[in-house]
């Protein structure tokens, strides 16, 4: 499960970090959060990015997790590390299972779950700047935008450029479909996000019966009200 560091300051976000608190490594699943440390939230620094690293592994081992921390800053030269880091994780996650699995009818003890965070740079990948406001590293990322592709050839051409990066030839086929090696990644059936309950807020208990009716508020009001067929009646979540 990844998490972004501001997602991870949310109330509900921030005490669901005592979740561990109720697992049976015997009976129940298990997660690893992967805290995705970039810096910023919206328009804002991040409170966990703002914090020296040895106060943020004393924080997670205080709320009872094992903690497991990049070294370095450079994004691309990290993902082959915060690729084994995270296997290492869930292997550790199996032998917690696999050990306390072995010998059921033991209490046993509350495991301390590992998390994982990766450092990577706030909108990695996306352009270093635009006109002269540095994006990639930066809050702006998320403010500053391309407005004017169709009249700007310089702006277009940065578009451009940033898509490409992507590899999109690798991506999809000549029709433009996703290649069957990624479709076959997607979770399925009851597993589909667009089956599982929580995914808006636990929203009424019906499987995907719920559709976005609007979302009403101009420029970042957050609210959303959707409608639930099934119980015929409206109901408002609010996401702040
Ligand atoms: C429970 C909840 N509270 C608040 C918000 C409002 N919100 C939208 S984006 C955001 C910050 C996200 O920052 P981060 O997780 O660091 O993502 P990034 O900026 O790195 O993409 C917040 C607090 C939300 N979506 N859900």
């Amino acid at each position: 499960m990844v998490v972004g560091d501001g997602e991870s300051e949310t109330g509900r976000l921030a005490t669901s970090w005592h979740g561990n608190k109720f697992l049976n490594p015997v009976r129940d699943g298990a997660v690893l959060p992967i805290i995705h440390l970039n810096g910023y939230k919206i328009a804002n620094p991040t409170i966990l990015a703002r914090i020296p690293a040895d106060e943020l592994e004393m924080l997670f081992k205080g709320l009872g997790w094992t903690p497991y921390v990049v070294e370095g800053d450079d994004p691309a030269a990290n993902a082959p590390a915060d690729g084994c880091r995270a296997e290492h994780c869930v292997t550790e996650i199996r032998a917690i299972q696999a050990a306390t699995r072995a010998n059921p009818d033991v209490e046993p003890e509350r495991p301390r779950w590992p998390n994982d965070r990766p450092a990577d740079a706030e909108g990695w990948t996306c352009p270093k700047e635009l006109d002269g406001h540095k994006l990639e590293g930066s809050w702006r990322r998320t403010r500053f935008r391309f407005t004017d592709p169709v009249t700007n050839p310089a702006h277009l051409k940065m578009v451009e450029a940033w898509m490409r990066s992507y590899k999109p030839e690798e991506l999809f086929d000549e029709s433009g479909a996703l290649i069957a090696e990624l479709k076959a990644m997607a979770r399925r059936g009851r597993a589909g996000l667009r089956r599982i309950r929580m995914r808006m807020a636990g929203c009424c208990g019906s499987r995907w019966r719920c559709r976005t009716s609007r979302v009403y508020g101009e420029g970042g009001e957050a609210g959303a009200r959707f409608r639930c067929r099934r119980r015929r009646r409206w109901r408002i979540f609010w996401a702040m």
